[in-house]
């Protein structure tokens, strides 16, 4: 990147594109977690089951995120690893109320970690323990302790309670991004340098 790139992300005025793919059950609360991270103008007032995968787009201060939001259902699942190549980071939604398809969102995770595009990559993974207004909702420890995250050791993860309806943990999740991204742009940008 170059000296003015630079000077311009650092002021606001150009903001570096990153692809990120929003993955996790039917159901989980992906669509509303990415409808809430838009600009309050752009929200869609009624979530719609999304078919197949939608694109949305999202600024951070430094980034703006265009997120493929894969649906959950079980037939569209095979559709996710076409996109794995394209993603530069991860947005995993478990609905933490629903305790028994926490197996079935764990095989997921597996299935997902083990894929031939994902598994050699340093790629940031943010799970969002979403529904977590709802009284059945397990806590974020519980949650990560079910999907066994603590086994993924070449990745940087970082777990957030939410609940989507209030846009509550939206914010600390997007901000641990936004920091893992620039964080390793800078570190290619040093390794270059040398
Ligand atoms: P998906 O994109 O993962 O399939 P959606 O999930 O975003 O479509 O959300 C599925 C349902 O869960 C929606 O309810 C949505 O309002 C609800 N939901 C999403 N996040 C939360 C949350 O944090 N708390 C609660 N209580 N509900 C949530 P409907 O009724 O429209 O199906």
């Amino acid at each position: 990147m170059g000296l003015f790139d630079k000077l311009a992300g650092w002021l606001g005025l150009k903001k570096k594109e990153v692809h990120v793919l929003c993955l996790g059950l039917d159901n989980s609360g992906k669509t509303t977690i990415i409808n809430k991270l838009k600009p309050s103008n752009a929200q869609t007032q009624d979530i719609v089951p999304t078919i197949g995968f939608s694109i949305e787009k999202f600024k951070t201060s430094s980034l703006s995120f265009t997120v493929f939001d894969m649906s959950g259902q079980g037939r569209y699942r095979n559709l996710w690893e076409h996109y794995y190549k394209e993603g530069q980071a991860i947005i995993f939604v478990i609905d933490s109320s629903d305790k028994l398809r926490m197996v079935v969102a764990k095989e997921e995770l597996d299935t997902l970690l083990n894929h031939p595009d994902i598994k050699h990559r340093r790629l940031p993974i943010l799970f969002f323990a979403n529904k977590m207004d709802l009284r059945d909702a397990i806590s974020s420890v519980k949650v990560s302790q079910l999907l066994s995250l603590e086994n993924i050791k070449d990745k940087p993860w970082h777990i957030c309670a939410s609940d989507a309806l209030k846009g509550e943990g939206l914010q600390e999740g997007v901000d641990w991004l936004q920091d893992q991204i620039t964080q390793s742009d800078s570190s290619n940008e040093d390794m270059r340098d040398k």
